[in-house]
């Protein structure tokens, strides 16, 4: 496979000022025709190099003239102008969206036609030079039949439009904002609209629509008023204004990812816009709010400031997720929507970046892009450019984020850009901070905190390693940011104040004051920097910290951190804090009437995944035995505690208030802990929270809870569910993906059993990741001693690859953290990896992704 590298990087050859483009649209026959006004960019004649994938170009004309000057090298059609500099380029092609399994390029989904064009679908629909820094102005004209296909949209404006021949029709649209190829959208069906309108901040108006299929539009409020809060948030927390007349959405039942971010024409998956009290759960509802902001604010981070080449992508991933991330802590609550985030970081990107797939977040080469968006790339990004806004204050990083915008809109811009602008606009010196976009591994911080008795002096103690990763054997200390506060536990008057401490070599000593006792020292706080802190510290310390910290995400690892060394030593026959434990999970429920939500967040145990991470050797098996031993513990401990919140009864499903989500989450936790008892009532508990259940919240949380025993219960709930809701493909995504989660010792089986079942298809990548992604996510299941996890997700992949091999690529990373696996399962697991490698034809998403995993 050939490697595509950074360093490599050369501007274009020509540029593409504009294009037309015109698309006769059908299911299974679509020809198009790509006029391209060429200009060259450089002195010596060179021949114009456009890419294409699994296209054959049927005409080609220079000017209007039919031209013969043109060959093919491999998938590449070459044109050679002469020594002309500027040209109007015409190739005729013609694809079948219906054979378009690989859901790149131009697609069929339902009987709509649709497109997914980053980051290299474009080349899948017509020749082009595909990249990022090509920018172009669009006009779009398409045909298609005025019955299949009533609704024809594209990017930017609808100028013109008119009936054709034959039962057709045809729309002309014009984007006037120049873009690179990977934003350029179409969508062709039939489907209903959500109006609304949204002012912007200089008085202009802008129709917003959101697309779905006819009975889907009443599933369509919650995200229309994401969007108007989204354009309302980034004018006043970025001053970016949208910039067209017109903002579409539409939502497709089939897409690789989770939303497109097309100019002025966002393409979603319906799971990120479809939502009604009873068939979406509260955290369903937090990813529509969470992905439609997201997809909005890459119309400035990603759209009017775009990439110069793919290694650039943080650039636009990194920094939009910190956008986004902004705007649902201010919609909600800002310490739980940290907690949620920090939880996602430590479950995707840590394993990410300890193992044989890690990368900076501008990775140096790859070999398909489509791998590349990472949790590294997307979550880790987000933390950078958090870390910056940190050190900076908002203030001064809010002046360097309009220089960038000011500085660079308009551009295929660079990190180095971004880094600059910020540097320049908040007045930070990042020149050390920029080793945070080179090194990859996630920095290990140790802390010691050392207290002088006799002169009260107290020390804190800090030292940091960067750990080898692929192809990075040594590195250089990085600055690290950390929010720490030190308290003093017999103090009555108010404690000194938090600081920031920038940890710039490899060993630092900070001073922290005068103390009588050992202060208590509170670190990163608000997770200001996404590392792993080493500090030994007592149960009574961390049980202190649980309940006193005044920074909520602090009380919240400090808890945490109590279970995880409790879990850590239970897996190693060692005695833990058990009772420190369920001490400090009833101080915490103490506060459960004034903040429900912080509170479901901060008494649920680690992962077992999580609890894995800690060790050197991960043993499944009793990370299970001990979780559940301890959730048993806390279960009985505090029964009466669990059976209280459930008495009290749920929020109507239809409120979704901060503390009417945060009650319906802490239920789902009370019934997990009253369920780790096998209290006989359980299944019967658990049924009639099912059976009376108002919104999908509590029947999802009730059925993943019968689903792990084998109560009768468990069957005929799960066969209501599935009766009730077999037409509605995300709801019937839940009933597979629930039992995939099961703790059954017979998961792996039911899952094979249910890739047979008649509703279960490998086109449907929500179903795919439904079924398979929820057994990869279930870590006992999956890492099975006798190889059949490994099997099925080995087997997936072989018979996805040929449909479509991006999804497949995903499936791959759980079976390349062999290492951290006794020797047995190791060598499963690289078996595993041989066989999908051994297979003929293999793609070079899944080539590149097993390859690299074996190493
Ligand atoms: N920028 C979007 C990326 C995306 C994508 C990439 C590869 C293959 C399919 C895809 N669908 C969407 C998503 C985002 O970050 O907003
Ligand atoms: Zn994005």
């Amino acid at each position: 496979l050939v490697s595509i590298h950074r360093g490599d990087y050369r501007p274009p050859e020509w540029r593409v000022p504009d294009i037309a483009l015109d698309f006769r649209l059908d299911l299974a026959e679509t020809s198009v025709t790509a006029a391209l006004a060429v200009e060259r960019d450089i002195e010596t004649p060179s021949p114009l190099v456009l890419h294409g994938d699994g296209l054959t170009p049927e005409a080609v004309r220079v000017d209007g003239e039919v031209w013969n000057d043109w060959r093919m090298d491999g998938s590449d059609l070459i044109v050679d102008l002469g020594d002309r500099t500027a040209a109007t380029v015409e190739v005729d092609t013609r694809i079948d969206p219906s054979a378009n399994t690989q859901l790149m390029g131009l697609y069929a989904s339902n009987n709509m036609l649709c497109t997914q064009c980053e980051a290299e679908g474009f080349r899948r629909i017509t020749f082009h030079p595909d990249r990022p820094d090509v920018l172009s102005r669009y006009k779009v004209r398409m045909e298609a039949d005025k019955t299949r296909f009533p609704i024809l949209l594209s990017n930017g404006n609808c100028i013109d439009k008119g009936a054709g021949e034959g039962g057709k029709h045809w729309a002309l649209w014009e984007d006037p904002w120049p873009k690179p190829s990977y934003l350029f959208a179409l969508v062709a069906g039939d489907l209903v609209v959500n109006r609304d309108e949204f002012v912007t901040m200089s008085g202009r108006k802008v129709e917003l629509g959101i697309w779905v299929r006819a009975g889907d539009e009443s599933r369509t409020g919650h995200a229309m008023q994401a969007l108007k809060n989204s354009m309302a948030w980034d004018e006043r927390v970025y001053g970016r204004e949208y910039d067209l007349d017109l903002f579409n959405i539409v939502a497709v039942s089939d897409f690789n990812m989770g939303a497109m971010e097309n100019k002025g024409l966002n393409i979603f998956n319906t799971r990120y816009i479809l939502a009604d009290p009873d068939t979406a759960t509260d955290a369903d509802y937090d990813g529509v709010e969470g992905v439609v902001a997201h997809e909005y604010f890459h119309n400035w981070s990603g759209n009017r400031i775009t990439c110069r080449d793919w290694f650039q992508l943080s650039l636009k991933e990194g920094f939009t997720v910190y956008r986004d991330q902004s705007f649902s802590a201010d919609m909600g609550s800002p310490a739980v929507k940290r907690i949620e985030d920090v939880r996602l970081l430590r479950a995707a990107q840590f394993p990410e970046d300890a193992g044989p797939l890690a990368h900076p977040i501008r990775p140096d080469s790859y070999q398909e892009i489509s791998n590349f968006y990472t949790a590294t790339v997307y979550n880790k990004g987000a933390e950078i450019i958090r870390m910056m806004a940190t050190m900076a204050g908002p203030e001064r990083f809010r002046k360097g984020t309009d220089l960038y915008f000011d500085r660079h809109d308009g551009e295929a811009a660079t990190c180095e850009d971004f880094v600059r602008a910020i540097e320049d606009g908040a007045g930070l010196d990042l020149k050390q901070f920029r080793l945070w976009y080179s090194q990859a591994g996630t920095p290990r911080v140790t802390a010691r905190v050392e207290h002088d008795a006799a002169s009260g002096a107290a020390q804190l103690h800090l030292t940091q390693n960067v750990p080898p990763t692929p192809g990075q054997p040594v590195k250089v200390p990085m600055p690290i940011p950390l929010r720490i506060k030190a308290f003093d536990r017999s103090a009555t008057a108010t404690q000194a104040g938090e600081q920031l401490v920038v940890l710039h070599d490899a060993e630092t000593v900070v001073p922290l004051g005068q103390f009588a006792a050992s202060p208590q020292l509170s670190l990163n706080r608000g997770f200001s920097a996404p590392v792993i802190i080493d500090f030994e510290r007592g149960a009574d310390e961390l049980g202190w910290l649980a309940a006193h910290d005044d920074d909520p995400f602090a009380r919240y690892e400090a808890l945490q951190q109590l279970m995880l060394d409790t879990l850590v030593a239970a897996v190693s026959g060692k005695p833990g804090h058990r009772q420190a434990v369920i001490d400090a999970v009833a101080e915490t429920l103490r506060g459960r009437e004034a903040d429900p939500a912080f509170v479901a967040e901060a008494v649920l145990l680690p992962s077992e995944a999580f609890i894995g991470d800690q060790m050197l050797t991960v043993d499944p098996d009793a990370i299970r035995r001990e979780r559940l031993a301890l959730q048993d513990a806390i279960g009985a401990a505090l029964e009466s505690e669990w059976r209280s919140i459930l008495a009290e009864g749920a929020p109507p499903a239809s409120i979704l208030s901060r503390k009417a989500k945060g009650g319906r989450r802490l239920r789902g936790v009370a019934l997990a802990y009253l369920a780790a008892t096998d209290r006989a009532d359980v299944p019967s508990l658990a049924f009639t929270i099912f059976s009376e259940a108002d919104g999908m919240t509590e029947r999802q949380a009730a059925l993943a809870t019968l689903a792990h025993g084998d109560s009768d219960e468990r069957a005929h709930a799960l066969d209501i569910f599935y009766q009730r809701y077999r037409d509605n493909p995300l709801v019937l995504d839940k009933w597979f993906q629930v039992q995939a989660w099961s703790m059954r010792p017979d998961t792996v089986d039911a899952v094979r059993a249910l890739a047979q079942h008649p509703d279960f298809t490998l086109t449907n990548p929500n179903r795919v990741r439904a079924l398979y992604g929820a057994l990869t996510g279930n870590q006992a299941a999956f890492h099975q001693a006798d190889g059949a996890g490994y099997r099925t997700i080995a087997d997936l992949v072989i018979a996805l690859d040929p449909k479509n091999p991006q999804t497949a690529a995903r499936m791959i990373p759980p079976l390349g953290r062999w290492k951290r696996f006794d020797e047995a399962r190791a060598a499963m697991m690289k078996a595993e990896l041989d066989r999908i490698l051994a297979q003929p034809g293999l793609s070079r998403d899944v080539t590149e992704q097993a390859s690299k995993s074996l190493l």
